[in-house]
């Protein structure tokens, strides 16, 4: 492998004078604790490397997080009500969520997984567009390439490839993309997480992987899934630096997150980012969590709230004011009627399309699939059509108003 990509780069592993890791490896560690820059009872803590965001940049942002866990509320109440067959939530993980996706520039990439709704929707993706793919109407919601945002990706760690195939193009182009790869926490255990962070790191392409560490894959909690002394910790082995930040905290995630991004624009290369959050609810609507933690272990992180602890810190500043408020529920009231009115409205839906879009040419296996429904279909539309009319039964379908 040409030793040219990594030019500019010191000499790994090589140890100080003294026989101990040198400070160019040392530095490459996360820090002891996740950062963080507001505490859970909403009070500034100082950290000497990641500077508080402003006022009025948090407040903006905070308007995001208030939209995020509405578009949360309105999903879950969407796959009770049936308009949706499935819902990844991610209620608790919403400053994850939002400052994914607010750090990144408008020919960045944002590469996320099926948790990652809010932050495909904070990109600016229209919220319908990504909800469709959960009704099951449509092969897939959104064009990637109108806000670069990649589809989301349903098999783990797969996407951190393309991510990291996207980037290193980028930087054969001498374009400044960044691109932004997200992945659970389980996510970590699949060989894809090591084959991506190992190319990106040896190509020194511009990536950052962001983990959203919410203690859970479905059942399987951390402590099964690894052994490491932190997800982040992982990231030295690849010689990048690896950093972990409080993932309820959205100052210390855009502040930390920010900086990665930074770096990789200005030719640092990669790094990689644990954020430390919790999955508040089951994994989906077809989970049932009570069976593998207790109640007590999720109320522990209700006080840590995401959006609690950046309102306090505003409403302690003035910052955000009771008609401030109104209008960001306001507004995010209007986005969850929005959502509510176009999955709420039936569509008229061809099922024969089942079988485009995939290949330029059909296989012969799709052509007499296709050709089966298609049959099938008339049947049930004109019962005359059906050739099987004799057979026990038939008559049962005489109304033709099968579905
Ligand atoms: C390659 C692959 N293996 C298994 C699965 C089944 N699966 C879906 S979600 C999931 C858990 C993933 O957990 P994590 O990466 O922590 O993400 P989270 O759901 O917590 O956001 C598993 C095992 C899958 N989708 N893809
Ligand atoms: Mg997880």
């Amino acid at each position: 492998m040409s030793t040219a990509t990594n030019e500019g780069r010191g000499m790994m592993g090589v140890p100080a004078e003294d026989g101990t890791t040198s400070a160019a490896d040392r530095a490459l560690l996360p820090s002891a604790r996740p950062v963080q820059l507001i505490d859970p009872a909403g009070r500034h803590t100082h950290d000497d490397r990641y500077p508080l965001p402003d006022g009025e940049r948090l407040l903006g942002v905070y308007g995001r997080l208030v939209t995020g866990r509405r578009i949360n509320d309105q999903a879950n109440a969407l796959v009770r009500q049936g308009r949706m067959a499935v819902y990844p939530s991610s209620h608790g993980q919403e400053a994850c969520q939002v400052a994914a996706a607010v750090v990144l520039d408008e020919e960045d990439w944002l590469f996320p997984t099926y948790r990652d709704t809010v932050a495909v929707i904070t990109r600016g993706v229209d919220p319908l567009e990504v909800l469709t793919l959960l009704r099951g109407d449509w092969h897939g919601g959104y064009d990637p390439y109108e806000h670069r945002v990649a589809t989301q990706a349903t098999p783990l760690a797969t996407q951190l490839l393309h991510a990291v195939g996207v980037a290193h193009a980028a930087k054969l182009r001498g374009e400044p993309t960044v691109v932004l790869a997200m992945c659970g926490d389980g996510a970590t255990s699949e060989g894809d997480f090591h084959e991506a962070l190992n190319f990106a790191a040896v190509f020194h392409v511009p990536v950052v992987f962001f983990i959203q560490n919410n203690e859970f894959a479905i059942s399987v909690p951390l402590s099964s899934q690894t052994v490491a002394p932190s997800l982040a910790h992982k990231a030295i082995g690849y010689g990048m630096p690896g950093e972990r930040v409080d993932g309820n905290d959205l100052a210390a995630l855009l502040s930390v997150l920010g900086s990665a991004v930074d770096r990789a624009r200005d030719g640092g290369g990669p790094s990689l980012i644990e954020a430390h959050t919790y999955r508040m609810q089951a994994h989906t609507n077809a989970d049932d969590a009570t069976r593998y933690r207790s109640a007590d272990d999720v109320e522990q992180w209700v006080p840590r709230d995401p959006l609690l602890r950046m309102r306090t810190y505003l409403r302690d500043l003035n910052l955000l004011t009771d008609d401030g408020e109104r209008t960001l529920s306001d507004e995010a009231e209007r986005i969850a009627a929005a959502i509510r009115q176009g999955l709420n409205t039936e569509v008229d839906v061809n099922p024969a399309e089942l079988f485009e879009y995939v290949y330029t040419e059909k296989t012969s296996q799709l052509r007499e699939q296709a050709e089966q429904l298609r049959e099938e279909l008339a049947r049930g539309a004109d019962p005359a059509a059906d050739d099987a009319g004799d057979a026990p039964g038939a008559g049962d379908q005489a109304t033709g108003d099968r579905p």
